[in-house]
């Protein structure tokens, strides 16, 4: 309740500073002069996870954003300019982010920032100013209800969960199981009450439910407890750190049935953090870089050449997405500096084609795209069938 009211004044000061500042609202960039296309390259800010616990979410998506400019500009329809803040996972740093691209660089549009938490705190001093703003990984519920200028990329949990939990009910002939989750991260506890619904949907028995808090290492007295219960698989709410923790723990004392869980597993450092412990560890994603598709290929190969073959993962794949969202709008908008114009260009996407497949908004601009159930298996990725 206190780091909520917190959270809601910092919110309510920063955000009547910005309307006496800016003297916002109507949507343009304040200091902007041109309205063409010839006016200059389109301006967007991106706020993301880039140092601390969850860097590695974060550095995929500044790579992914940088090749998808590289390759924007040689095609010299449209010219993007990325600026770079890094919010360390800290909802006060995202707050402090996007006020300085919408007052100081006044950028056109912002990508980010990375977590859900963040964009519940920052997502509302954008959208107050009028300028568009895009989570490539915001997966929780309630993120665009913060207003018509917040757009996501990110497939939120309530279509990931289900169809993960519907191909681990079959495959598994899950009954019961036990269910675990970060109670101090917005994004976690969303994603745990989405399973909860899915699981009950699925006629699933929850044995039992454990909490635990972002940062912590030691997870044996829920794990043991959970261990007695004997259930059939474990449903996991947390970012790659903890999770990856959670795995090997479990895996130590015996538990050996599959684990669940929601976006935070979709980063190869689950696997590499929990190692062998992973196997089993089963998520959705928009992302598969196995299916047979020459868009795909042509991503894989071009990330893998930038950046010492390394292989582009979900939050590559879905940044390197939203800047095309972005470019394919400024394109339409006609205009590298028009805010409301982007907004609503934004808002008409509805045949886009990215590396994650298919994509549109929907009226309330969230995506339209399908999802692969995912099941690492002698630590890779590989699809659940
Ligand atoms: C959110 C997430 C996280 C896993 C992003 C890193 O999905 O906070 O919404």
């Amino acid at each position: 309740m206190k780091k909520g009211l917190t959270k809601w004044f910092t919110g309510m000061v920063i955000g009547s500073l910005l309307l006496t500042t800016a003297g916002c609202g109507g949507g343009s960039a304040p200091a902007a002069s041109s309205g063409s296309q010839t006016g200059g390259a389109a301006k967007i800010g991106v706020v993301s996870y880039l140092t601390g616990g969850g860097a590695a979410y974060g550095q995929s998506q500044k790579e992914g954003l940088e090749l998808a400019k590289d390759e924007i500009n040689a095609q010299g329809k449209v010219k993007i300019d990325l600026i770079f803040e890094d919010s360390r996972g800290n909802n006060n740093e995202a707050i402090n982010a996007v006020n300085k691209l919408v007052n100081k660089d006044n950028v056109v549009g912002i990508i980010g920032p990375t977590l859900s938490g963040e964009m519940f705190a920052a997502g509302p001093i954008a959208n107050q100013a009028g300028v568009p703003i895009m989570g490539t990984s915001t997966t929780a519920e309630g993120i665009t209800e913060l207003g018509d200028f917040v757009f996501r990329n990110a497939l939120p949990e309530s279509s990931a969960v289900p169809q993960a939990v519907k191909k681990s009910v079959e495959k598994y002939s899950l009954k019961k199981v036990a269910v675990m989750y970060s109670s101090n991260n917005d994004w976690a506890v969303s994603g745990y009450k989405t399973m909860e619904k899915a699981l009950k949907d699925n006629g699933v028995e929850i044995l039992a439910t454990e909490t635990f808090a972002d940062k912590d290492t030691d997870f044996s007295a829920q794990l043991t407890k959970i261990a007695a219960l004997k259930p059939d698989a474990v449903m996991v709410s947390s970012l790659y750190q903890e999770a990856a923790l959670v795995l090997k723990k479990a895996r130590e004392i015996g538990i050996t049935v599959p684990f669940v869980g929601t976006n935070g597993f979709n980063s190869p450092e689950l696997i590499k953090i929990a190692g062998k412990a992973a196997d089993g560890a089963v998520v959705a994603s928009p992302w598969y870089p196995g299916k047979e598709n020459d868009k795909i290929k042509k991503f894989v190969a071009d990330y893998k050449a930038k950046y010492n073959n390394k292989v582009p993962d979900q939050f590559a794949a879905q940044s390197y997405d939203a800047l095309y969202i972005y470019a394919s709008a400024l394109e339409k908008a006609g205009s590298t500096t028009d805010r409301k114009k982007l907004r609503d260009s934004l808002a008409t996407i509805k045949d886009f084609q990215g590396v994650t497949g298919k994509f549109a908004f929907d009226d309330k601009r969230n995506p339209l795209m399908d999802a692969t159930v995912l099941i690492v298996k002698d630590g890779q990725f590989t699809e659940l069938k």
